[in-house]
């Protein structure tokens, strides 16, 4: 199966964790956009969804399917979304979207965590892939001499050539370079470091359970 297909057949297993009657907490990412398409076939057994991302709410609105702020639901029964990388422990790394704050936020106000991702996503450790960092931009440089002294090369996230600006303002770095052998830790870390916004490790709100799109069919790691 192609790594759509993949992403296709978790888009529509998630559904599963859906309770009708329930307002849906959603993510944002090409996964995710795959349970977007497969949550509109029973948008009338639910009142809406609160999103992570200008994308997503989009994509909702679109499909018909009302969107709520964050702000006006107490909280969720689950959030629904994908991940760049995910460890054993459901531990993630997340951000690749540029939408880590804002998942953040709605994952923090959900009882469960539903990551959808295909196999490629699935590590021993985190750190391979980019970590997304939402800061701000007076910050950036100190920031950028901060990582250099845990290891890491910190780049500014560029659009058409210029910083990529996220739905909150702000900017990203992505560092390669860093071993995050204790997430918890690591994220516990650089949230308090002045002029971070948001890191994008996922462990103090890590995934309870994990769809994983395999060759072989849908994994469900909890
Ligand atoms: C989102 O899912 C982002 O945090 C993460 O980057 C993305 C993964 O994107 P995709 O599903 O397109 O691989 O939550």
């Amino acid at each position: 199966m192609t790594q759509d297909e993949l992403k296709a057949l978790v888009g529509q297993a998630a559904l599963q964790y859906v309770t009708p009657g329930d307002i849906v907490g959603v993510g944002t990412g090409s996964t995710v956009n795959k349970f977007i398409d497969a949550l509109a076939t029973m948008k009338d057994q639910i009142p809406g969804a609160v999103s992570s991302s200008v994308a997503s709410t989009a994509r909702l609105k679109a499909l018909g399917i009302p969107v709520f702020e964050a702000n006006e639901v107490a909280e969720l029964s689950v959030y629904i979304d994908g991940a760049d990388e995910i460890d054993a422990q459901g531990h993630m790394i997340k951000g690749g979207g540029a939408a880590l704050t804002r998942e953040k936020i709605v994952a923090a106000q959900s009882r469960r965590f539903i990551c959808i991702a295909d196999e490629s996503k699935m590590v021993k450790a985190l750190g391979a892939f980019p970590l997304p960092v939402e800061v701000i931009p007076m910050a950036t440089a100190r920031l950028i001499r901060q990582f250099a002294a845990l290891g890491g090369k910190a780049h500014l996230r560029l659009k058409d050539g210029a910083p990529l600006v996220t739905d909150n303002g702000q900017h990203i770095l992505d560092v390669t370079g860093l071993q995050i052998t204790d997430p918890l830790a690591f994220e516990s870390e650089v949230n308090q470091w002045p002029g971070v916004v948001t890191v994008g490790v996922f462990a103090h709100q890590k995934a309870s359970v994990c769809l994983l799109g395999t060759s072989s069919g849908v994994k469900t790691l909890t």
